[in-house]
């Protein structure tokens, strides 16, 4: 079952009702494990949900994250740096608030005095949220947010001199099946050049009560932003969910290595959606699969980062392992490893 297609997150017009989003949802909706792909959540709502989420006290990710940034981004600046230190300039997958990236930000300020960013998002308010904030905090950090729809083809235009630090955080990687991962983080490597530098935030594999706490807490934001992407299929293609007919569920999936996100019908019912022009039959209990949040282990992370033409070379991690940041170098083309499948179809 592939729930979100590389494509589906970082592709093209996804907007408001938009073909894409319909077609998304007719897929989704019409297969054996109704889906929806997890790019739905994040309308303005939804985005809103999301930062709240992040200062959950059970959803412990950004709380950690944060705390190992805090620790180590001295570190951090001095290894992407390496011997020859040359000037870094940070590109960022995804704005966010860009609190953990301020943290980086400053220590790369105090070893070089000034630094270029460059956050990409789609979201042209998330970018100027996260430009102002940059900007505000640090006025020798020069700001240029790229608007991008990220898709394969997509070029970034990434200053060519020193060397470039791409961020990818908060564990959004593990949003992506596995090979949707190594196919973004091999369009990432695609943009950098041989030396540069990646820090990777993920996860970690833990016991399974905090991960349970974590995408069901008991104030219930998580629950309401599962259930937003129904909200917004009302709003946007017409569609007449009820509410209170679905029941946000986190399940962890052992074999799969990751928590999932379920809405559950409560009883057995029909939901149209007037754009579709159609209407689908939900049974009692039968659920729509709405989120994969992967958890990795070190040498999972070390295989991902491989497969997608990196070498891992630092982790820092919180007291616990809860929470890594991995720092990886991008390989010269020449020693990539390849998929035993492509190597059989070369
Ligand atoms: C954005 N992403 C890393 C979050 C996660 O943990 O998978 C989204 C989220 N889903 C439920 N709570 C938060």
């Amino acid at each position: 079952m592939n729930h979100t297609s590389l494509l589906d997150v970082i592709g093209a017009h996804s907007g408001a009702g938009s073909p894409k989003e319909a077609s998304a949802v007719l897929a989704g909706l019409t297969a054996t494990q109704k889906y929806l792909p997890s790019w739905l959540f994040y309308d303005a709502a939804g985005s809103r949900l999301f930062e709240e989420i992040t200062r959950l006290p059970e959803y412990y990710l950004t709380a950690r994250e944060h705390s190992i940034f805090s620790e180590h981004a001295a570190a951090m600046i001095v290894a992407a740096a390496g011997l020859e230190k040359p000037r870094l300039s940070v590109v960022e997958l995804g704005a966010g608030s860009a609190s953990k990236t301020l943290v980086l930000l400053r220590e790369l300020v105090a070893a070089q005095g000034q630094a270029v960013y460059l956050p990409v998002d789609v979201s042209k308010s998330a970018l100027e949220w996260a430009s102002r904030n940059v900007q505000e905090a640090l006025p020798t950090v020069e700001v240029r947010p790229i608007c991008a729809e990220i898709t394969q083809e997509k070029l970034l235009d990434l200053p060519q001199e020193g060397r470039r630090l791409a961020l990818y955080i908060g564990s959004s990687v593990g949003n992506f099946d596995p090979e949707e991962a190594v196919g973004l983080l091999r369009w990432l490597r695609s943009q950098l050049l041989p030396g540069d530098a990646l820090l990777l935030g993920t996860d970690m594999a833990k016991n399974t009560p905090p991960l349970l706490a974590a995408y069901n807490d008991a104030a219930g934001v998580t629950a309401q932003f599962n259930k937003n992407v129904l909200v917004r299929l009302n709003r946007e293609l017409g569609a007449n969910f009820a509410l209170d007919a679905f029941e946000h569920r986190a399940v962890w999936n052992k074999t799969e290595g990751r928590m999932e996100m379920h809405l559950h019908s409560t009883r057995s019912q029909t939901v149209r959606i007037d754009s579709l022009d159609r209407s689908f039959d939900f049974k009692r209990g039968e659920s729509i699969h709405t989120e994969n949040s992967y958890k990795f282990t070190p040498e999972g992370v070390e295989d991902i980062l491989l497969r997608s033409g990196y070498t891992l070379e630092q982790s820092w991690y919180d007291a616990d392992r809860w929470f890594g940041v991995h720092l990886a170098r991008v390989l010269e083309a020449e020693t990539m490893v390849e998929d035993e499948d492509e190597e059989a179809a070369a």
